[in-house]
């Protein structure tokens, strides 16, 4: 099996990243994505989602056992959406459950505290909840509408403080975000985000990864506590 990236350098990446991006099956076929995980990188995403919906497990493992170690020799770790019987096999670093999957205790039984473990949450309750079960990260959204997920409530950025006084876990704010969005929600107090559409259908991929951060800003607490 391919070398898979160590526990301590996964844990260190997360809490690093500030970027993340997923490689989704509904917007870019397999055979990009190689290309796209070394173009986001050089654009600064520090963490990496196959999200391949109605894919056979099979294919899911291939095309895991091809990004987890393309994506560990940058030092990035790849999750895998669902499937945590595919973590080990496939050397990824860890999966992402929704509301619906797997809890997060029984997937930590099978996986152990080494691998990443991230929860789609879609309010500050399911936030908390998901923190005090032992998530590593969470996602918190959708913020606007998005095709990603086209059944979905909007949230609305207002949220976003909620959580962020109360969740000391990295939280990913997703869904329908674009250069534009990202700013807003970085006035609304969001450090990290997790963009899908904008990045894969991008034109130069690194640059659209490079904007984003930079509409992000530094995320610091003292410039938050400025801007409000
Ligand atoms: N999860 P885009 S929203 C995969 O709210 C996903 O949990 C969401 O795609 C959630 O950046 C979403 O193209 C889709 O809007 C995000």
């Amino acid at each position: 099996m391919s070398p898979a990236l160590d526990p301590g350098t996964a844990h260190a990446a997360l809490q690093k990243a500030r970027l993340y991006a997923i490689l989704d099956s509904a917007y870019a076929p397999p055979a990009r994505w190689p290309d796209l995980a070394r173009q986001l990188a050089a654009g600064g995403a520090g963490l990496f989602q196959l999200r391949a919906k109605n894919f056979p497990k099979e294919e899911i493992l291939a095309h895991a056992r091809i990004l987890a170690p393309l994506l560990a020799e940058l030092g990035l770790p790849l999750l895998l959406n669902d499937h945590p019987d595919l973590v080990a096999p496939s050397g990824a670093a860890g999966c992402h459950l929704g509301q619906d999957d797997l809890g997060i205790p029984e997937a930590r039984k099978m996986l152990g505290s080494s691998s990443l473990l991230g929860l789609s949450t879609h309010s500050p309750c399911q936030a908390l909840a998901g923190q005090a079960l032992g998530a590593d990260y969470l996602g918190f959204g959708p913020l606007y509408a998005t095709g990603t997920k086209p059944d979905y409530q909007p949230i609305g950025p207002e949220k976003i403080r909620e959580i962020t006084g109360q969740v000391t876990l990295p939280v990913f704010c997703i869904g329908g975000l674009n250069p534009e969005r990202v700013a807003a929600v970085a006035r609304h107090g969001a450090q990290r985000v997790c963009v899908v559409s904008h990045l894969l259908l991008a034109k130069d991929p690194a640059a659209a990864a490079r904007e984003i951060l930079s509409r992000l800003g530094s995320g610091s607490p003292l410039k938050e506590a400025v801007r409000t």
